[in-house]
């Protein structure tokens, strides 16, 4: 079991790297990005060695289902916060700081929101659920997505947010209210807009970095507080990164005064070749052109990985391989053990990197 010297070995170190890279002199350390995790509460629930590694290698940990509306609000007037409870419990017992996911998507839904009707009812009911989450977690999930996912998958001029029911029914006003009513909620939470598919060599990559910025200009126009940008990087090892246009992302997030935050990361392999040795190599050389791009313009908030082990991953359901292999999308291997990927992360934690 970890001890509690263990848990705090990580935030130690930050601390003591962190003075080193505040020195002021040139040769001065980067300075080290917090690492963390999403947690998905069954398998934290049943797996004792998932918590173990939760708690070894992370500062930071998310929620990965259980602040969806799905997860707290099934039974519409109840909340649940039975799960969301538990993982925030074991993240402030192991002094790891914690992102909250998500005030508002279009998916994981339950079913009495996707049934709404009028405009009235979804703004009564969002503002209602960012008053009531925020409210229970304020000044504990220092930094909230607080909208998921919506931008337009291949947004068009004029036409940038994604087809949901919060658009459906309230228009790009979904957006305003949801950080108007976070921050208003929790003045000193950070707040972010967390989306994916920045990173490709394509135009639509860059299409949709151009309406996160917009959609942030916005915000900042109106007063309305936005302090960053979360990019998923569900990285697929078949596409390659964006290295020029990811930069400049960085400088135009920087002009804006906004942050970046790495907030899912993970490789899908389904297209690589089969030898596993050969595929945790790409994935990690993968993964370090990705944050070596974002990083050497623009150091990241935190650095948060969807999952921590190929034994549990969405990647594995949603991009099968042909060969039926199991994917090999996170830093530990299906048995715990690290993976190249561990190393090419641990060197941002440690600020070698
Ligand atoms: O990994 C998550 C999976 O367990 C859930 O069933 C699913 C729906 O809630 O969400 C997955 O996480 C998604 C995240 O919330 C937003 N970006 C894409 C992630 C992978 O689908």
């Amino acid at each position: 079991m970890p001890t509690r010297r263990m848990a705090l070995r990580g935030a130690a170190a930050l601390v003591a790297a962190g003075a080193a890279a505040g020195s002021g002199s040139a040769t001065a350390a980067p300075q080290p990005i917090p690492f963390g995790s999403a947690a998905e509460i069954d398998t934290f629930r049943k797996d004792p060695r998932y918590r173990e590694a939760l708690t070894r290698y992370c500062d930071v940990i998310v929620p990965m289902n259980d602040l969806k509306w799905e997860a707290l609000r099934h039974d519409q007037p109840r909340f649940d916060f039975s799960g969301a409870d538990e993982l925030v419990a074991f993240a402030e017992a192991n002094r790891k700081s914690l992102r909250g996911h998500t005030l508002l998507w279009g998916e994981a839904l339950p079913p009495w929101a996707k049934q709404m009707t009028t405009r009235a009812e979804a703004e009564r009911e969002l503002v209602n659920h960012i008053e009531i989450v925020v409210d229970r977690y304020k000044g504990r999930i220092a930094t909230w997505d607080v909208v998921n996912e919506v931008i337009k998958n291949d947004p068009q001029p004029g036409e940038p947010y994604r087809d949901t029911i919060w658009q459906r029914l309230l228009g790009p006003e979904h957006v305003d209210i949801a950080f108007r009513t976070a921050a208003r909620t929790d003045p000193k939470a950070r707040l972010v807009l967390n989306d994916f598919h920045f990173e490709e060599p394509v135009p639509g990559a860059a299409a949709r970095r151009k309406v996160a910025l917009d959609i942030c200009r916005r915000l900042k126009d109106k007063g309305i507080p936005v302090h960053g940008i979360g990019m998923q990087a569900h990285l697929y090892a078949e596409k390659g990164i964006d290295v020029d246009g990811l930069q400049r992302f960085m400088r135009d997030l920087d002009a804006l005064d906004l942050d970046v935050e790495i907030t899912e990361l993970d490789v899908i392999d389904w297209k690589l070749p089969p030898d596993p040795g050969q595929r945790d190599k790409t994935a990690a050389a993968l993964v370090s052109t990705f944050l070596g791009a974002v990083c050497s313009a623009k150091r990241p908030k935190a650095i948060v990985t969807w999952g921590l082990t190929d034994r549990y991953s969405w990647v594995h359901e949603t991009f099968p391989r042909k060969d039926s292999a199991r994917a090999r999308p996170l830093p530990l291997d299906a048995d715990y053990r690290p993976k190249p990927m561990l190393a090419v992360l641990e060197g941002y934690r440690r600020g070698t990197a």
